[in-house]
């Protein structure tokens, strides 16, 4: 243990990240800012071969940081699995995503964790950084990499979760706190001492379970609240009361209150998957996380509430939805980013077809997509609304034309409280 404290003091240490997408490339750069040759392994070549040449692919990372780094060595990449048979430190940061039946899948940890056996020795420090249930790491991971090697002693195994919030200004790798879980407390210690090398403020926690459970808080907490105030748009909608107001209102509260607001329903890869993760694993523990599955009840009926409104509005004006021209206003997962992993959008876009509808997009930051059975281009940004029935503004970005919008269109469905700063109240504009 003794050698490898005296290596990551040093930062003689080798370090490995497994898996190189928006968690390990930051932390395969502060890392090798900090001083440490890190080599990121990832079995994507694209991602390989790009950091190899010094490029980033992911946005708050630019190439002007990477390429030095990696010309002078202090970066490498490769997909061949060897590369940890050198490692003294691991980092794993692979996805862990939902399975077809919403259950989770740890088929990328479990396979990190074997390749690492393949290709373990003797002193390593493993962390897990992926978001799952509570007990992965100690259930796990544990067992495996314990076959030879004394836990504490000649392997030291930590959870620690993962808080990158992609397109985030203020917050960053280096600048976040850092809550960490040993299996042991000589495997805090060690995984401590690599942390605080790159993160200002470690925050030590009495295992990997505890760990695991403070990031599904977190992002739980942000679910259920976000399944609030969507139910509380459905009730303030059946009173005539703007919701909205009430929460820009009750924001004013300056202690014991948090705003969230209603949307179209939940994107992203955190916030509608980790949830489920706490909720799966009580479930076999025979328990019913009761707001968690209603939240989630709430957050994925939105899509279909948001349509609702659309077939309303539409009626209104004598139109059905059937054979309309609907144009969609932002598909990403939320405003001023690219990423639009489980966007709602999606599903808006499938129950307007599903009726009839001819549908468009219009996404300054997401030039085409392909997935989620959608293959289509944005039109234009700079296009004109009016040639469509409605236009239903689902993720807000900053950089579109809304006053023109405001103007041009024939109807706006707003599930974003957007129009109330361009243009304001209208007849022809439906809030949620
Ligand atoms: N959303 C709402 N209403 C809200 C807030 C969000 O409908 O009041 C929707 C968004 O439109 C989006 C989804 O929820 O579709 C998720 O949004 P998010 O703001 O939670 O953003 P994420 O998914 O990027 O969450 C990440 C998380 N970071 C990590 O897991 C490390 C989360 O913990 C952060 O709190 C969040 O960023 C953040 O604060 O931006």
């Amino acid at each position: 243990m003794k050698a490898l404290l005296d290596k990551i003091a040093a930062r003689s240490a080798e370090v490995v990240v497994v898996g190189i997408g928006y968690v390990g490339l930051p932390l395969v750069v502060e890392l090798a800012e900090a001083g440490f040759h890190v080599t990121g392994y990832d079995k994507d070549p694209r991602k390989v071969g790009l950091l190899s040449r010094g490029v980033s692919y992911i946005e708050d990372i630019p190439t002007s940081v990477v390429e030095p780094l990696v010309k002078g060595g202090m970066i490498s990449a490769s997909t061949d699995p060897a590369v940890l048979a050198k490692a003294d430190c691991v980092i794993v940061c692979v996805p862990t995503p939902l399975n077809k039946t919403k259950e989770p899948d740890i088929s990328y940890i479990v396979s990190a964790t074997d390749e690492i056996v393949a290709h373990q020795h003797a002193d390593m420090l493993i962390v897990l950084e992926s978001t799952t249930y509570p007990g992965t790491t100690r259930e796990v991971m544990v067992p495996k990499l314990t076959q030879g090697y004394a836990l504490g002693e000649r392997v030291f195994v930590c959870f620690s979760p993962e808080r990158v919030d992609p397109g985030n200004k203020h917050y960053g790798t280096r600048n976040t706190p850092k809550v960490l879980g040993g299996s042991t407390p000589a495997c805090i210690e060690v995984g401590r001492a690599l942390y605080s090398q790159i993160i200002d403020t470690v925050v030590p926690v009495s295992s990997t379970d505890t760990a695991e459970m403070v990031k599904l808080l977190e992002n739980t907490f942000r679910a259920v609240n976000i399944g609030l105030v969507n139910e509380t748009a459905q009730i303030a909608r059946r009173l005539g009361i703007d919701v909205f107001e009430v929460i820009r209102a009750a924001s004013t509260k300056p202690f014991g209150f948090m705003p969230f607001f209603p949307g179209p329903g939940l994107g992203g890869h955190c916030i509608p998957i980790d949830p489920l993760y706490l909720s799966w694993k009580l479930r076999e523990l025979k328990f019913q996380a009761k707001f968690i599955e209603l939240a989630d009840q709430v957050n994925s009926t939105m899509p279909t509430y948001v349509v609702g409104l659309v077939s309303d509005a539409l009626n209104s004006h004598e139109r059905s939805v059937k054979g309309s021209r609907v144009l969609i206003s932002g598909i990403a997962y939320k405003k001023n980013i690219t990423d639009m992993r489980e966007s709602p959008a999606f599903d808006v876009i499938a129950e307007l077809e599903r009726r009839g509808a001819t549908v468009e997009y219009m996404d300054p930051w997401v030039p085409e997509v392909d997935e989620h059975g959608v293959k289509m281009k944005s039109v234009e940004p700079t296009g004109s609304f009016a040639p469509y029935d409605v236009v239903v503004i689902v993720t807000d970005h900053d950089n579109v034309d809304y006053a023109r919008m405001h103007r041009e269109a024939k109807l706006i469905v707003d599930s974003r409280d957007v129009m109330r700063k361009h243009g304001g109240p209208a007849s022809h504009i439906v809030g949620l």
